[in-house]
């Protein structure tokens, strides 16, 4: 049974005026030695795409789907037929999902587990056939009733022993299906009040939790790069794994930095008061940058809207950060997206992608140029000139110290500084947006 009646996307160029075609994302097209797709690892995010409703606190469902009239395995498999479908027209060759989206759940957690195995062998199949690959999975541990205090982090530890159960399982299926990631997003990692929180237990357990795991995929094997997805808050007020800055801090207290990287989600960033950019720089820096979910926030809103990115000046700024960064390695770009509820006919769920994929294909094409003609590197190298010779030299070299220091600024107390002109420098973005892809 076919779920989409519809070809393979093809890309016509940014002057077509065909909805379902790609306008700037040319998977063959080599740009810096790399083809677009090797550039840009897109990936299906099952829960958005083929589990999410598109309910919202004030209202029902609107989402029409060909596999709505189906329930429990049944649907379950329909879905595995629709995503292997969807990576096919859209081109993509990465999805993700968290254990509850592929298996409904059962009675408990054996029959859990065995609804797994019968959709893993699936997907394995279909995975076999197609060639399209797992770029991670996760265990959903923040929506089932028994994790309301977290679950790592839980106060019951029977709920800790639940959810290592869980990771356990789901660390066997990324091996099974050779997955190039395995992530962990906080859920309700977290608390709302300090008043009875136990925060530094609830933290060391977290570290305890994620040593187990490592060491549970060491004794299998598996080789995937192990990702902490930052969130500063949603669900809970206070979420541990905060942002890049303060998750870099607890895997370094715990001695846990060589042992994960982190999946940066663009609304993630914004929710914790950053720009995308920012984490993405912070990471790069530490050389922690593991993969994207990628998707951006409303400027209106205050909360995680996952919405599909389609704002290029973002995309630019990302890009430029992944190229810097020479790629992101075994991660990919996630479309942790969904539409909006108004957008809820099927054929959203191409339109959607494709408006990501352009919007990405777009930031790729006009970073690319940026580095090229070293448009920042030029900009950097002439603000920070003065710690190229020397006395700045002396202070990036470590050859000097404060009596030195002292002795200098007494015969130079004259400071002379430069404008940066920041106005300029942000309307030349705007000219390489608008010329990148006319031959201008
Ligand atoms: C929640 C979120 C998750 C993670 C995976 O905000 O981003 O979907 O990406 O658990
Ligand atoms: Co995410």
């Amino acid at each position: 049974m076919t779920y989409f009646n519809q070809e393979q996307i093809k890309y016509e160029g940014p002057y077509s005026s065909n909805p379902l075609s790609f306008k700037y994302f040319n998977p063959e097209e080599v740009i810096n030695g790399k083809t677009m797709a090797e550039h840009l690892k897109f990936s299906v995010a099952y829960w958005h795409t083929f589990t999410e409703d598109l309910s919202d606190p004030f209202g029902v469902g609107t989402a029409k789907r060909n596999w709505d009239h189906l329930d429990g395995m049944d649907r379950a498999k329909a879905r595995v037929e629709a995503i292997f479908e969807l990576l096919e027209i859209l081109n993509v060759e990465y999805f993700c999902f968290h254990d509850v989206d592929i298996a409904p759940e059962g009675k408990d957690l054996k029959e859990s587990n065995e609804n797994l195995d019968e959709i893993v062998a699936l997907i394995k199949q279909k995975m076999d056939e197609t060639g399209k690959k797992l770029l991670w999975n996760t265990a959903n541990n923040f929506s089932h009733e028994r994790f309301v205090h977290g679950a790592a982090s839980s106060s019951n530890a029977e709920v800790f022993a639940y959810a290592a159960a869980k990771v356990k399982k789901q660390l066997d299926i990324a091996n099974e299906l050779n997955a190039s990631s395995y992530v962990f997003w906080g859920g309700r990692e977290g608390y709302e009040s300090l008043l009875n929180t136990d925060m530094k237990l609830e933290l060391d357990n977290l570290a305890r939790f994620f040593k187990m795991a490592k060491d549970y995929a060491n004794e299998i094997g598996f080789e995937g790069q192990f990702l902490i997805e930052p969130k500063p808050k949603e669900p809970t007020s206070h979420q541990y794994d905060f942002d890049v800055a303060s998750g870099h801090a607890f895997l370094q207290k715990y001695g846990l930095e060589n042992d994960f990287k982190f999946n940066i989600e663009a609304n993630h960033a914004t929710l914790a008061g950053h720009s995308f950019q920012h984490e993405l720089r912070y990471a790069r820096d530490n050389n922690m940058l593991g993969s994207v979910d990628a998707n951006q926030g409303h400027p209106l809103l205050g909360w995680d809207t996952d919405e599909f990115p389609t704002d290029v000046y973002e995309t630019t700024m990302a890009m430029y950060e992944i190229l810097k960064n020479d790629g992101l390695g075994k991660g990919g770009l996630n479309f942790d997206a969904k539409p909006r509820r108004t957008s809820f006919e099927q054929e959203d769920l191409i339109l959607t992608h494709i408006a990501g994929m352009d919007a990405f294909a777009l930031g790729l094409r006009v970073a690319n140029k940026m580095i090229e003609d070293e448009f920042f590197e030029a900009l950097v190298s002439e603000k920070y000139k003065t710690y190229a010779e020397g006395i700045g030299k002396k202070i990036v070299d470590g050859t000097t110290n404060f009596k030195e220091l002292e002795e200098y600024a007494l015969d130079n107390s004259e400071v002379e500084n430069r404008s940066d002109h920041l106005e300029l420098v942000k309307s030349q973005i705007n000219q390489y947006i608008l010329t990148v892809n006319r031959g201008v």
